[in-house]
């Protein structure tokens, strides 16, 4: 029977995006060609429940390529790496398999062309995060970061003589992007812009579904992992576009019992990197304290996959 009143909205699309997709099968069918240890160079996405259950059946995460033993297999994670992390592993006689998302290395294309064309490129993103030292690695002399609105004022002055192009971090947040942009501009009415969409149509689909149930829920729980710049991305939508609370948990048994007090309506997502089964925990969890009406909300339909890197092309299910 269902609790009068209490009702769950699942938005669609959420979790698992075509990059993080190819990545965790990238470590699966290498563990299974190679055989373990298979070295993974970073979290291969940013989930905890991934990395554990990879290192379980014998992946083994490192920080660096010089944590990796002369000529074994290395994976490059999803979010990308600089051209001095490749040289680093060729250095070292490493066998890699490059599952860096099609959609970054488009990024990094990007900025090639644009440095290698004579721009000073304003790469807006997080400091610190992997994608953002992948980007920034392939011309570091031209490439200036922009982290929120507050980095604009920190950028050095560029003339109008001086191409200038702005690029970004796949996972942002689409409406914070375009205050950062609009700000930009107005320092720099000469800047240009990418050729085409650097943040992905993942990101972007999980944001307008999120957008989409908020306003009708009293919380909205995402599923992912605190490092997950793209969950907790999410939450911050999920509130803006009128959610009354929404919280990021890895786990259900994470979500606070006071959380649930007076919410009628519940809206549940989850970040490109998390597996399906533990937004399925959530629901059940959920089905357990009277949410057992439950419907979900569809907003796209994605059906873009990516080939697996060509090494293990023939090893696919
Ligand atoms: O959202 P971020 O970039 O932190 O990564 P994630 O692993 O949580 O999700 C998948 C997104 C990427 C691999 C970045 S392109
Ligand atoms: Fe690729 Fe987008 Fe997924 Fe990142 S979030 S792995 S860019 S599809």
């Amino acid at each position: 029977m269902n609790a009068p009143g209490k009702k769950l909205l699942l938005a669609a699309p959420r979790g698992y995006c075509a990059g993080v997709d190819r990545a965790v099968e990238t470590v699966e069918k290498a563990l299974a060609k190679y055989g373990a240890p298979v070295y993974v160079r970073k979290e291969i996405v940013h989930n905890k429940y991934v990395v554990k259950t990879l290192e379980e059946r014998g992946a083994v995460f490192v920080d660096g390529t010089e944590q990796v033993p002369e000529g074994a297999h290395v994976v490059f994670s999803a979010h990308g790496v600089s051209p001095a992390v490749r040289e680093s592993a060729v250095r070292r006689n490493l066998l890699t398999l490059d599952a860096s998302c099609p959609l970054v290395t488009k990024v990094h294309n990007e900025a090639k062309r644009f440095a290698r064309d004579g721009y000073q490129i304003l790469l807006v993103g997080h400091e610190g995060h992997e994608e953002v030292e992948g980007t920034s690695g392939e011309a570091p002399e031209v490439t200036h970061l922009v982290d929120g609105v507050e980095g604009v004022a920190s950028l050095p002055e560029f003339g109008p003589e001086q191409k200038l192009v702005w690029l970004s971090q796949t996972t942002l947040s689409v409406d914070e992007t375009m205050e950062i942009v609009a700000k930009l501009k107005e320092r720099f009415p000469h800047l240009q812009d990418p050729p085409s969409d650097d943040i992905c149509y993942a990101t972007q689909n999980r944001q307008a579904a999120v957008k989409n149930i908020a306003p009708q829920c009293d919380l909205v729980i995402v599923v992912g992992s605190q490092n997950s710049s793209n969950s907790k991305r999410l939450v911050e939508v999920a509130l803006e576009a009128g959610a009354k609370a929404s919280y990021l948990v890895d786990y259900a048994h994470q979500i606070d019992e006071s959380w649930l007090d007076g919410a009628q309506t519940i809206g549940l997502t989850s970040g490109a990197s998390v597996p399906e089964i533990l937004v399925q925990e959530v629901v059940a969890h959920l089905a357990e304290r009277g949410y057992t009406d439950v419907e979900e909300v569809t907003n796209t339909v994605e059906t873009i996959t990516f080939a697996l890197p060509r090494d293990l092309r023939e090893a696919r299910g």
